[in-house]
């Protein structure tokens, strides 16, 4: 995990246990960074592109793409995500904080932090409750529009040493949240250090990230991307906080994001049914060994041909196509299935920070979503797939007028 200047490294070992027992299952060739979007499509910048493969460690279980992208590049200045233009995870996030505040009888006299923070869409609603806060989070715009509602936020990466200062200052944490940031951090043991520093000793981390199970089967393999160095599974977790004396004590099975896991961790060790269940779930299913992944290159391949074929069909028969979202996950689809400008006229996206943008790579326009109404394209293709419910909810007048989505995963269809 040695990055310093470098642009990346290639790691030879596991970013978990430190094993040497890692098999690669799947490569998606060399892909460009998802959430870099470029200006224009002819400014003549070369946009840096990276390997992308997903290996398995016959050690700990953990699957991780072994490219460690310097984070400087990947949460640039520009880093375009804002976790608050769904509603969706508007709404699981407030529930979310108020089923803490209730659990924990969290108060004014209680401290609650969340590490990569963005905008502040979590943390506002303890804000709101009169329970004070920090937020933690090294991308400028998202930080800045969080100190703007209300929400303290630290401009930093998080890591044990950062978590060693606070704590010289007296801060311990009741409730750390860490959601969608486990699988993004390069030094992942350092992070669980800090983690592990931070909480006060009858504190909880609450961690949501992403699930291997559901991204396996269901075919979810444009979630795979420079910004996630991981893809976990419970077994590879407990190992995790195990190695810092923190205890995976209860889990939840949430569906954003394509299938997520709450993690509930704690300095006390009280395993629930939940954690021992799935765990032997994992050994049953053989997710904790590598031939669960050996079939996924080959369905993932499926999948590609699959789409770039329909989507071509479509084309020649004179349909026009658009795209919704310009999620990091459409990113890897459109790269790795090679899907162009000839293809998408643009995509739409409600981030106002990535409209007149472009997507990575293919370069196609990004525009605000009225554009769907005024142009009413034959086809949108949902990059965004994850929030198709909340989408085709929203663009009940597009249907209206006879307009039709295509959902890419878990096999392409038309809806
Ligand atoms: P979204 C994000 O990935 C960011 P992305 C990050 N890489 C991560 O780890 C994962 O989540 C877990 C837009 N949209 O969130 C907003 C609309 O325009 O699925 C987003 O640009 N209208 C840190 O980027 C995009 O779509 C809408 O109604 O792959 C969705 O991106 C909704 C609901 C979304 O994930």
């Amino acid at each position: 995990m040695m990055i310093a200047g470098a642009a990346s490294v290639t790691e030879q070992v596991c970013r978990s246990c430190g094993g040497s027992h890692i098999d690669t299952f799947l490569k998606l060739g060399t892909t460009p960074l998802a959430d870099r979007l470029p200006s224009s499509i002819d400014e003549g910048e070369e946009e840096p592109v990276f390997p992308l493969s997903v290996a398995f460690c016959g050690d700990c279980s953990l699957v991780q793409i072994t490219e460690t992208v310097n984070p400087r590049i990947l949460f640039a200045d520009a880093y375009p995500y804002y976790s608050s233009f769904s509603q969706a995870l508007l709404r699981h996030s407030r529930d979310n904080a108020r089923d803490l505040i209730e659990r924990r009888n969290l108060d004014a006299s209680s401290f609650v932090v969340e590490l990569a923070s963005n905008d502040g869409y979590l943390l506002k609603n303890y804000v709101e409750a009169g329970i004070p806060v920090l937020g933690i989070d090294p991308a400028e715009g998202p930080a800045a529009a969080a100190e703007k509602i209300g929400v303290p936020t630290r401009l930093a990466f998080f890591s044990r040493e950062l978590a060693e200062k606070l704590r010289q200052q007296e801060m311990r944490a009741d409730v750390i949240h860490a959601n969608n940031v486990l699988a993004h951090v390069a030094d992942t043991n350092g992070f669980v250090a800090g983690i592990a520093r931070l909480l006060k000793d009858d504190g909880v981390a609450v961690i949501e990230a992403p699930y291997v199970e559901p991204m396996i089967d269901h075919c979810e393999f444009d979630t795979i991307y420079h910004e996630h160095l991981c893809y976990f599974s419970v077994t590879a977790l407990d190992k995790l906080f195990r190695r810092h004396g923190l205890y995976l004590n209860e889990i939840k099975h949430l569906s954003i994001h394509g299938g997520s896991l709450r993690l509930y961790v704690e300095m006390r060790e009280h395993v629930g049914a939940s954690v021992t269940d799935q765990i032997a779930h994992e050994r049953a299913r053989g997710i904790d060994a590598i031939d669960y992944y050996l079939d996924f290159s080959a369905t993932v391949d499926k999948l590609k041909v699959e789409l770039s074929a329909l989507l071509h069909r479509l084309k020649a028969s004179g349909a026009s196509i658009a795209a919704y979202g310009a999620a990091a996950k459409g990113a890897t689809l459109i790269n790795t299935v090679g899907i162009g400008r000839d293809v998408i006229d643009f995509v739409v996206d409600r981030n106002i920070h990535k409209q007149g943008k472009h997507m990575p790579g293919q370069k196609i326009p990004i525009r605000p979503t009225e554009a769907l109404l005024e142009a009413q394209p034959d086809y949108v293709l949902v990059l965004a797939w994850n929030f198709l419910d909340e989408i085709i909810e929203q663009q009940a007048e597009y249907r209206a007028r006879g307009g039709k989505f295509i959902v890419p995963v878990p096999t392409p269809r038309i809806v």
